[in-house]
């Protein structure tokens, strides 16, 4: 069937009956020689995995500024905190008031780290636990999020992580709405010598989506992964757009795009919420993975991203190399924080 589509596409794309179904020509660029690329500042730290440290010490890192702020108001560790330090403590880490209640609900004046420690990991309820052993291949992602977000250098983690894993991936550029996008995505592609899919800038987005699934098909490739525009010049232009990938996307595979990941950047704490709102509602989002969680005070933003969106954080951004990218886990990351505070 996908092997009908792309002939049909390829050789009278007038004679296509769906208008949905994208025209447009996309280049299949293999990955190049490592001494051929052209690499950003950003980009050209060396790809490589740091076995020694545990995935606790990640968290830790993660939330270093976040604990740091939690300095002044508890600068000794104890083993019992007052309810209203906690308060105190948790606004510090921008996590939202109405979630703070509903946490602490029913606590006593004097609180231990069990207590607090179970109240916070329940707030993440939408924890994921996917069977990675029997995901449908290709694997499609579609990438949402608005610009600057980190939408882009989070693909390139998720392609290496799964070429760590032993996976074949195949990105698609489905940012075509600034060139600098598609050179972006193109870098890391060559960098992490991994196959793209693109097209010129200001052409149509769901043509490279729908390439890069009939790629993903042909070349029997595990991961593909697209990126999409966080902006374009409406709200309702983007929406239609995005609903438009999303169709064509099935029509690439059938029950494509297997996934849909929200990118949020972590630095803008609780006001990410109202982005991820706002996508949801145009296309549904699955999961969610916060960015930049290196450079923020505003871990406690992550309790409230899960609970009010009632959906899964699937990995969290720790810096700006491909090996920054780390499962997100709610019980390690409870942990890291009430370190902090209690002994
Ligand atoms: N410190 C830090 N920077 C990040 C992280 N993720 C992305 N960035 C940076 O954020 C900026 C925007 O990222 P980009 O992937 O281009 O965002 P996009 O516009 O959503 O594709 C770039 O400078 C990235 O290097 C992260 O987890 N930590
Ligand atoms: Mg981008």
């Amino acid at each position: 069937m996908f092997g009908i589509f792309k002939k049909k596409k390829k050789e009278e794309p007038q004679n296509l009956e769906n208008s949905d179904l994208p025209k447009e020509k996309t280049d299949i660029i293999p990955h190049e020689r490592e001494q051929d690329v052209v690499v950003d500042a950003g980009i050209e730290q060396e790809v490589k995995v740091e076995e020694d440290i545990s995935t606790k010490s990640f968290f830790t890192r993660a939330l270093e500024k976040t604990v740091d702020n939690f300095k002044s108001i508890v600068p000794q560790r104890k083993e019992k905190i007052e309810f209203d330090t906690i308060e105190e403590l948790l606004i510090e880490a921008d996590m939202e008031y109405e979630i703070i209640e509903k946490a602490m609900d029913g606590l006593p004046n004097l609180i231990t780290r069990d207590q607090l420690r179970h109240r916070l990991v329940m707030l993440f309820e939408h924890a994921p636990d996917i069977d990675t052993s029997s995901l449908p291949r290709p694997f499609i992602e579609l990438i949402i999020g608005v610009n600057g977000a980190g939408k882009t250098t989070t693909i390139a983690k998720l392609a290496h992580m799964y070429k760590e894993n032993g996976n074949s991936v195949i990105l698609g550029a489905g940012d075509t709405f600034r060139a600098a996008a598609i050179e972006q995505l193109t870098k890391w592609s060559q960098k992490l010598e991994v196959p793209i899919i693109k097209t010129k800038q200001g052409h149509d987005p769901s043509a490279v989506a729908y390439d890069t699934i009939t790629s993903a098909v042909a070349k029997n490739i595990d991961h593909a992964i697209i990126d999409t525009a966080g902006r374009l010049q409406t709200q309702v232009g983007l929406a239609n757009e995005l609903k438009k990938i999303v169709k064509v996307c099935g029509k690439a595979c059938t029950g494509a795009p297997h996934q849909k990941l929200m990118i949020l950047d972590g630095t803008q704490g609780n006001t990410a919420i109202a982005q991820a709102r706002a996508f949801n509602e145009m296309v549904g989002i699955d999961g969610i993975i916060v960015t930049k969680l290196d450079g923020t005070a505003k871990g406690g933003a992550l309790f409230s991203i899960s609970n009010q969106l009632e959906l899964p954080i699937f990995y969290i951004g720790i810096g700006e190399k491909a090996t920054d990218l780390i499962s997100f886990s709610p019980d390690e990351f409870v942990d890291s924080l009430l370190d902090g505070i209690y002994k």
